[in-house]
């Protein structure tokens, strides 16, 4: 019985102890020998049929077994948790001296580039930024802006509409600046950038989607004086310290008097050259004062308050800064033209 004991002892432990035994080999082994139907189970059980004097010793070896069995069991178990371990650390090691992988970066798109640098400067001179729908009443868009109902504009060649007339694709953000006009009190100093429709064909220099960003400051006294000074800030802030400002008359419904701006031209200094076409002065934006109607229509006194407003197409002014030919690149989402910028 003793020498039964014993072979079990030895043969379980070369067993437990074989290089490649795993956690489920452990496992096998254990029921084999310790389990319910395990050898050393089966000896115990057989202990009824020794002499009563064999029994104290067999039943003390036997439990000796069963000790170094568990035993080597726990320490095999142990030693195949720190090689798991091992290799996990080794697998997971991380050089740091490995060179990294580069990642691409986005680029900031020109038009929201040059969006940004215009809010800045008129930030800085003390606008705040307005914004409004898209999707706009004809209301704000035409008539609180006093642009007559038989104005080309109004027409369905030129302008979106949603609804037959009520509803439509805002053609400027003026109408961002009638909604602020109608709801705050003067003083207001407020720009408008933003996306504006126009049914025109897509060219070169049409696109029936492109940018503005408008400009409004209604206050006591405000003159024309001020709205020169303050474009021609604007423009040498913008296109350098030795830009100049031309005024030329126009006509624009919502302003009186109303005016074309230009600045001598960035690229040659006012000699003539490619981008001016020869003419040392470059077209930039519209501007006046507005409109008495437009300001009594939007519930403001034009006996006690004056206005400037100005409007200029983002587009417009980010193909001439970047030298870009065809407003279409802006909208082709070619990466190859936007990793220019
Ligand atoms: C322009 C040119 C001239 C303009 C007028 C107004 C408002 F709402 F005050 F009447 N906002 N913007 C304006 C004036 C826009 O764009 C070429």
């Amino acid at each position: 019985m003793k020498e039964k004991l014993n072979s079990i002892r030895q043969s379980a432990l070369e067993q437990i102890n074989q290089r490649d035994t795993d956690n489920a080999k452990l496992e096998e082994i254990r029921v084999k020998y310790l389990g319910k139907k395990g050898e050393l189970t089966a000896v115990l059980r057989g202990m009824g049929q020794l002499a009563p004097e064999e029994r104290p010793v067999i039943g003390q070896t036997a439990n000796e077994v069963r000790e170094d069995i568990e035993k080597a069991i726990a320490e095999k178990k142990q030693s195949l948790a720190a090689a798991a371990l091992e290799l996990k650390l080794k697998d997971e090691k991380l050089d740091v001296t490995v060179p990294g992988k580069k990642s691409k970066i986005g680029h900031i798109h020109p038009l929201t580039l040059v969006q940004r640098e215009l809010e800045d400067v008129f930030i800085g001179m003390g606008f705040s930024i307005a914004e409004g729908p898209e999707v706009e009443y004809d209301y704000y868009n035409f008539q609180a802006l006093n642009i007559p109902e038989n104005h080309p504009a109004r027409d369905t060649q030129d302008t979106f509409y949603i609804t037959d007339d009520k509803i439509l694709l805002r053609s400027q953000t003026s109408s961002v600046q009638a909604r602020v006009m109608e709801k705050q009190k003067p003083p207001i100093r407020i720009i408008s950038p933003g996306r504006v429709y126009r049914s025109d064909a897509m060219d070169a220099t049409h696109s029936p989607l492109f940018h503005q960003m408008e400009g409004l400051a209604v206050d006591e006294g405000i003159t024309m004086g001020d709205l020169k000074g303050m474009l021609e800030t604007f423009a040498k802030t913008e296109f350098g310290e030795d830009t100049k400002i031309r005024f030329r008359p126009h006509h624009f419904p919502f302003t009186e008097p109303s005016a074309e701006v230009d600045i001598s031209c960035f690229m040659c200094g006012g000699k003539g050259c490619r981008l001016c076409k020869g003419e040392g002065w470059i077209e930039i934006l519209g501007a006046g004062m507005v409109h008495p109607n437009v300001l009594s229509m939007c519930g403001i006194d034009p006996e006690k308050y004056s206005g400037f407003a100005f409007g200029m197409g983002l587009e417009r002014i980010a193909m001439l800064k970047y030298h870009i030919d065809d407003i279409r690149m802006f909208y082709e989402n070619d990466v190859r033209f936007i990793e220019q910028f």
